[in-house]
């Protein structure tokens, strides 16, 4: 392993991580790993990237069109790829390893409403610890725009990479300004590959397909390609809108990471990503609840940021032990942990109904849910 970018003194941690990689069984997330591969962010907070910019979230119920609709939720889902998947790189140099969330882990927060737009909330809760599931929650009410989805992963090693399948799926809900009937749109999630971790540099590429599947018959297929296959640029995408026949009415290339076009390679402008992301919004960390991601993992995110592993690796250990006691207590007491924001379904409709429309039939045909339970949209936190 030739490990270049790995610290000197950490260089036997990393062959030893990716030794370990070859046994890994589907969860990577519960391995450790050397300290400078670590992130002090929980994966709790990820489903923010769905929304660093809000407006394209918000105009989705502005388009006049069925089509145009779509159109805006392919613009507003490609656009949301480049804070998904690049985001660590761009800001700690290479893709790192996340805090694993415990199981009720919360993460709330908002963008505010400028111009009009309206107020955008998020709320997500970690819905299972084995294997990882996190369910998320996205509203704009006075747009008509929410999101409803949960994410898990299923984790292999090639040898040389890692490769990611996402489990789960998103759907949103869109009513329509003009009053058209209120839609849906089937979003299911698209796998990714991380490169570059022999060299202790990784980073991500996504690879093959995903659909979104809207309650008009329209489908938007993407396809993405790395280097050197549709134009010779990394994170490269095609897309396609089709009709219920299956006859596209509509195509899209560029880079997900960078500027896309309608048509060919030479046509108007869909979207450029690089405008500024709006981060989003929460509370400071003395007003959290226990149960709050930025508050849990307070004093493992400051040793990781300021080189306390020790630090960071004790306050890890006292939370992991407290969850494996929660978990023991529940097993005495005959108990089952409550989840606060959601519930589970074993079959989904929506998923159900909008992956049917699909011309590549989906498999599995059912998918289970996290249901967002509304009324507790104004509950902060649980005690602990
Ligand atoms: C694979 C990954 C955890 C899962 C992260 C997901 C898939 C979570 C859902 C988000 O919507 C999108 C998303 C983006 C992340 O890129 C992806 C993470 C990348 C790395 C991490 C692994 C568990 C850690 C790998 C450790 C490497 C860096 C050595």
């Amino acid at each position: 392993c030739s490990g270049a970018d790995v610290p000197q003194e950490q260089k036997a941690g990393w062959a030893s991580f990716i030794k370990s990689l070859a046994q890994m069984t589907g969860d990577l997330s519960s391995m450790t790993a050397p300290p400078f591969i670590l992130s002090p962010t929980s994966l709790t907070e990820f489903p923010a990237y769905w929304c660093e910019h809000p407006n394209l979230f918000a105009e989705i119920s502005e388009g006049k069109t069925e089509q145009d609709r779509m159109e805006r939720v392919l613009r507003w889902f490609i656009d949301t790829l480049s804070a998904q998947y690049t985001t660590r790189n761009e800001k700690m140099g290479s893709e790192k390893k996340p805090l694993n969330p415990v199981l009720g882990e919360l993460f709330y927060g908002i963008w505010p409403d400028l111009n009009g737009r309206g107020e955008t909330r998020l709320i997500v809760e970690q819905v299972s610890h084995h294997p990882p599931i996190t369910a998320y929650y996205i509203e704009n009410a006075k747009a008509g725009v929410k999101l409803q989805g949960h994410s898990g992963q299923k984790t292999s090693f090639t040898g040389t990479a890692i490769n990611v399948k996402q489990s789960g799926h998103a759907v949103l809900t869109v009513q329509p300004k003009n009053g058209q009937k209120e839609e849906k749109y089937l979003i299911t999630l698209p796998k990714l590959r991380i490169e570059g971790i022999i060299w202790g540099s990784p980073y991500i590429e996504l690879t093959d397909t995903n659909a979104i599947q809207s309650s008009t018959g329209l489908t938007a297929q993407i396809d993405y390609k790395g280097k050197g296959y549709f134009s010779g640029k990394s994170h490269s995408f095609k897309a396609s809108i089709a009709n219920a026949s299956g006859k596209s009415v509509q195509t899209y290339e560029g880079q997900w990471t960078g500027k896309s076009h309608i048509g060919g390679s030479k046509g108007p402008i869909f979207l450029d990503t690089t405008a500024p992301k709006e981060e989003v919004t929460v509370r400071d960390v003395s007003q959290q609840t226990e149960w709050e991601s930025r508050k849990l993992w307070v004093n493992v995110a400051k040793g990781i940021r300021t080189g306390n592993y020790d630090e960071a690796g004790k306050d890890k250990t006292r939370i992991e032990n407290e969850q494996r006691q929660r978990r023991k207590d529940e097993t005495t007491n005959s108990t089952t942990w409550e989840h606060l924001h959601f519930t589970h379904v074993d079959s989904d409709s929506d998923y159900q109904f909008l992956s049917a429309l699909l011309h590549d039939k989906l498999t599995p045909a059912h998918e289970d849910a996290y249901v967002f339970k509304p009324e507790t949209m104004d509950v902060v936190g649980r005690s602990a």
